[in-house]
């Protein structure tokens, strides 16, 4: 069963994602620093969760020390993670972990980690709700010790059967594992959200009182799949390969993870730099195109490094913009804006006048 982390977002068909709306009302992130937005955990003779204002990711989260078969967060009182997400053509969920210790009887283990949606209203006979639901992975502090970012991503919320990766609650096949009841469907749940929950409590699992001390930050839902693409053209090298672009990751003004945009098939060992602006352009330019508007803003030379790419324009380039997107040096780049990237380096064998290459264009869409 494929689990589509943050690093497979980078993998969705670009003409789908060039598709999808733009940002809505409805993206929002829990940061937990002027509150829970309605967040709570597990509190009871087991233990308690408590809202701790350093240590998380950063700053203020919640943590969660307990003792029972599982732990959950869930949030039924804040309205921008509630209600129809069948009104976003596609959506993002993400939360940041952290594990101190999972163990059972001191021994350390791991636990599923998984969002579940809950529609609440009319529950068949013996189910509290009809939920679909979604594991991330089985977490444990030897793998999940420090911050750790899980998302996924579902591209279609008209569906009617469940996506790869998802199950259903409210209803029992013949072996006893958990289904969706027959008059359900995966759209019909999305369209009636009552209650959102990070819990590690898979359906269809029974587990012994084990010990739990979990932190969460960074509680996400935004609408659409990051949007990210590339246009324009690249500009034949002396090599004669057209250096392009690429990128690995999710650009985000909140997440840990890395947004590697890399520049391929370049000269190798000649200075260059990326350039980005708010605008996309398609102007003549050296002999080329240019695909980013003005102004420009343009990161310091870097080398190009050698690499394992093709012979001979075996020069790579990476730069995650995360760090330039959360750095704070450039207030304009936030959750919702839309950025464009173009690569351009020194290429002094062309010999055009101009001798530099240009990549093609990337244009993306910063979640929160
Ligand atoms: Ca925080
Ligand atoms: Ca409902």
């Amino acid at each position: 069963m494929p689990i589509p982390r943050l690093h497979d977002l980078a993998r969705f068909p670009l003409a789908a994602a060039l598709l999808l709306p733009g940002l809505a009302a409805a993206d929002t992130v829990t940061t937990f620093e002027t509150g829970a937005d309605g967040w709570t955990g597990p509190t009871g003779p087991g233990g308690a969760t408590t809202l701790e204002a350093t240590g998380g990711n950063l700053g203020a989260h919640l943590r969660t020390v307990f003792n029972d078969f599982g732990i959950t967060f869930r949030n039924a009182t804040d309205a921008a993670f509630l209600g129809d997400y069948t009104q976003d053509a596609s959506f993002t969920l993400r939360i940041d972990t952290k594990v101190e210790d999972i163990s059972f009887f001191g021994s350390p283990v791991s636990r599923p980690w998984l969002v579940e949606l809950r529609d609440l209203d009319n529950p068949p006979g013996g189910f509290p709700w009809v939920s679909v639901w979604f594991k991330f992975d089985d977490i444990s502090a030897a793998q999940h010790g420090s911050w750790t970012t899980f998302s996924v991503t579902v591209t279609d919320t008209s569906a009617t059967a469940l996506p790869p990766g998802w199950g259903g609650y409210g209803a029992e096949d013949m072996l006893g594992n958990p289904m969706l009841p027959a008059n359900r469907t995966f759209s019909d749940v999305l369209a009636g959200v009552d209650e959102i929950a990070f819990t590690t409590l898979e359906p269809g699992f029974f587990f012994g009182f084990t010990d739990f001390d979990v932190r969460i930050d960074n509680v996400a839902r935004t609408s659409g799949a990051a949007q990210i693409a590339t246009y324009c053209t690249g500009k034949t090298n002396s090599l004669g390969c057209i250096p392009f672009l690429g990128f690995d990751g999710t650009p985000s003004a909140s997440s840990t993870s890395a947004f590697d945009v890399y520049a391929e098939d370049l000269v190798a060992n000649e200075a260059g730099f990326f350039l980005y602006s708010f605008g996309k352009a398609n102007l003549n330019f050296h002999g080329g195109k240019l695909c980013v508007k003005a102004p420009v803003t343009r990161f310091l030379p870097v080398k190009g490094a050698k690499s394992a790419g093709l012979a001979p324009c075996v020069g790579r380039l990476s730069k995650n913009f995360n760090n330039r997107i959360q750095g704070g040096a450039d207030p304009g780049l936030t959750g919702g804006a839309d950025v464009f990237v173009q690569y351009r380096q020194r290429d002094p064998g062309l010999m055009d006048g101009f001798n530099d290459n240009l990549t093609d264009g990337l244009r993306f869409t910063i979640v929160p």
